[in-house]
Order: C-alpha cells, then sequence, then structure tokens
C-alpha cells in the first residue's frame, strides 16, 4: 500500500446538532433490558459524557479478564521465547505481571496494546446485548462496531499509556467531524484518581468543533490539545467544567468522538486494564480513511440478525494504519516486537515534536521532497 493522502485537520466547521441533545433518536416506549431512562440519555447528549456504575454483571466481565491474562502470558512467552526477558514472571497476577514485563521489556505494554485481533471475550462484550440496546438510545437501531478499539495497557507511571487530552475525532478523519461515534470505557478493576481514570471537558461537545491539535507528545503518538486551546475554540471553563471520572469494575463510561479528555496517571501499583469499544450508525463511513470496515452488528427490524465478524478480522488496523503512513517500506525490524505506532492522525496535525513514532514518516517525506 503506497503511503494515503490525508486531510488538514483544521476545518472551519462545527456540527453542534449532531452531537448534542438534537441528535438523541426517539426512545423505545418500552425499555429493553440495559436501556436507560430518558432524563439519563439526555444527560449523554448534554453532558457529553455519562458513567454508569453498575452495568455489567461478574459473568459478564470475568471473560475479559481472563482473556487479558490469556494476552499477557502470551506475550510473557512470545518475549521469553525471543530472548527479549530473563523472566516470564508466571507467578504474578494480572494487575502486576505486565509491569514487570515492561521493566524487562519497555514497549511491552505497546506491543500488547496493538493486539491485532479482537480475542473473543472482548467481542462478546462489545456485541453484549444490553450494550447494543443501550446503543439504540444513542443512534438509533442499525448499528456497526467501529473498527477503533483499544485495549489500555496502563502501567504504573508510565508515559506511553498515560493519553493527554484529546478529541477523538482529533486520531479520526474528517468524516468523523460528521458522525456520531459512542465510546464505552470499561476498566477491568476499579479506575479511580489513583490509577489512572479519565477526565472529561464536560460539555466540550456543545460547540459542535473540532479544535487544533499537535502530534505528538513527549515520547509517544498521541496528538495533543492544548488546554487554552479548549477554553478558547470549544468554549470549555477550565475551573468548572473539568471532571474526574471514577468507575467501578463493572461499570462503564460512555462519551462522544467530540468531547475533550485525557486519563491521568496511574500511581497505583496496579495495571489499570480497560478497554474503549465504539460503535456507529451503519450507514455512516469507518471514520479511519478507508482502512477497515465496521461491522455491522445489528439490523432495524431483524431481530434475528448475526454478526459475520470474518471481514473485520481479516483486517489488522495497527499494520494498515503504519503501512498508510509509512508505505510498504522494507524494514529490518521484526514487526512482532515492534513498539512503535503511527498513523495517519500524525499527518493531519503540525508535528512539532518528533520521536520513534513519527521519525520514519518524516524521514521518508524528507527523502520524497
Ligand atoms: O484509557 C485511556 O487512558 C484513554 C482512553 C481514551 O482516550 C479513549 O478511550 O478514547
Ligand atoms: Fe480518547
Amino acid at each position: 500500500m503506497p503511503a494515503i493522502e490525508v486531510e488538514n485537520g483544521v476545518v472551519d466547521e462545527a456540527h453542534p446538532e449532531i452531537f448534542d441533545p438534537r441528535a438523541m433518536p426517539p426512545q423505545p416506549k418500552e425499555k429493553k433490558p440495559g436501556q436507560q431512562p430518558e432524563h439519563v440519555i439526555k444527560e449523554y447528549f448534554e453532558k457529553g459524557y455519562l458513567v454508569l456504575p453498575n452495568f455489567f454483571t461478574k459473568e459478564e466481565m470475568e471473560p475479559c479478564r481472563k482473556t487479558t491474562e490469556e494476552l499477557v502470558d502470551n506475550l510473557a512467552k512470545k518475549l521469553f521465547e525471543a530472548g527479549k526477558i530473563k523472566n516470564a514472571y508466571e507467578n504474578l497476577d494480572l494487575f502486576h505481571r505486565l509491569t514487570k514485563l515492561e521493566e524487562e521489556f519497555p514497549g511491552a505494554n505497546v506491543i500488547l496494546h496493538k493486539v491485532p485481533n479482537m480475542p473473543m471475550g472482548y467481542r462478546k462484550l462489545w456485541a453484549n446485548e444490553r450494550l447494543l440496546n443501550l446503543m439504540e438510545q444513542l443512534i438509533g437501531p442499525d448499528i456497526a462496531g467501529n473498527p477503533v478499539w483499544n485495549l489500555r495497557t496502563k502501567t504504573p507511571q508510565n508515559e506511553a499509556t498515560t493519553v493527554p487530552w484529546h478529541q477523538d475525532c482529533g486520531y479520526l478523519d474528517n468524516n468523523s467531524y460528521k458522525m456520531l461515534v459512542p465510546t464505552a470505557w470499561v476498566p477491568m478493576l476499579d479506575a479511580n484518581e489513583g490509577n489512572g481514570c479519565l477526565q472529561m471537558a464536560e460539555g466540550g461537545h456543545r460547540s459542535g468543533r473540532v479544535a487544533l491539535h499537535r502530534c505528538c507528545w513527549g515520547g509517544t503518538w498521541y496528538v495533543e490539545l492544548e488546554p487554552e486551546e479548549m477554553k478558547t475554540k470549544l468554549g470549555i471553563n477550565l475551573d468548572q467544567d473539568i471532571k474526574t471520572v471514577p468507575v467501578p469494575y463493572g461499570g462503564l463510561v460512555l462519551f462522544n468522538n467530540l468531547i475533550p479528555h485525557r486519563s491521568l496517571p496511574n500511581m497505583s501499583d496496579n495495571v489499570r486494564w480497560s478497554l474503549d469499544l465504539r460503535w456507529q450508525r451503519s450507514s455512516d463511513p469507518d471514520g479511519l480513511w478507508g482502512l477497515k470496515k465496521p461491522v455491522v452488528m445489528r439490523v432495524k427490524d431483524k431481530p434475528d440478525f448475526e454478526i459475520d465478524w470474518t471481514e473485520f478480522d481479516s483486517v489488522d488496523r495497527h499494520s494498515q494504519q503504519k503501512k498508510s503512513v509509512e508505505g510498504d517500506l522494507e524494514t529490518n525490524e521484526d514487526p512482532e516486537f515492534d513498539t512503535t505506532l503511527p498513523g495517519p492522525w500524525m499527518k493531519k496535525w503540525e508535528i512539532v515534536h518528533m520521536n520513534k513514532h513519527t521519525d520514519r514518516h518524516k524521514r521518508d517525506e524528507a527523502m520524497i521532497a
């Protein structure tokens, strides 16, 4: 694949009606399991986010933890067999093992964050019946899973997993400025201020605008939205609107793709595991430069519809993202242990700071020029 053209992220457009209470679909008269009272759904559109502290049962969440344990175990074995680490730390639990792997092989958490295929344990949660019923209340009955989902491997005091202020549109293509992409952020333990839960800029979606982001933050692949820009461009009151959003195990945070948010540093001894899962209307584009199609999850008036994962499974988003900025460059690096995470968002914003994630495509551009 040759490197793709990427439109500049700065546009003089505002689409508040796609994200604010005007976007709320007609609400069902009879509630299905998982569906919330109308005033709660309204809060999502008014504030831009919503916390549901008790949503999943233990039976629904445990497979997620189990899946994560397996992913860590696979990674440990792979690193050990390749001679990259001296100890696979088999005796440590889910909340401590990755920290040790990360100590011995910095970037282990990034490799895990880029897991190419969505394991069954996560898939079940993403397509959970009650969660999709809830999605119907946000985007209506034709629902697809948006290809951007993430496992957050937030080891203690780690730069690469501490996400600075951003609007999710900052990482998506410009079509995403005109489509509602709800996210459910689901922690695998109680998430709080101490272990790096989220902060939201309440109401930061109400202008309908995407503000200026810059790339890349510190030694990471993240874009950054400066607080001053949040204030002037998005009308956020920095003293009043910033909310810290703890959420217990079994709960979730719902938000939209325009609200500025960040995650706090993890000052605890535990790995703060979470999943972020996204949906969209099936009729909307992927929001990801055409790199990976959404997976249809629900079709109006077809209660027996079954999800076909074949196409979704066949595309590794992270390798597509990398190729889309770097092209098919030959490298000597072993893709299995590649700890960089380049993607098209790096071409959408001004690069004010280069690091290992940006280096190669910038170098390539210099070569072309
Ligand atoms: O989990 C985090 O640290 C960041 C989450 C985030 O930005 C998102 O889910 O969009
Ligand atoms: Fe985000």
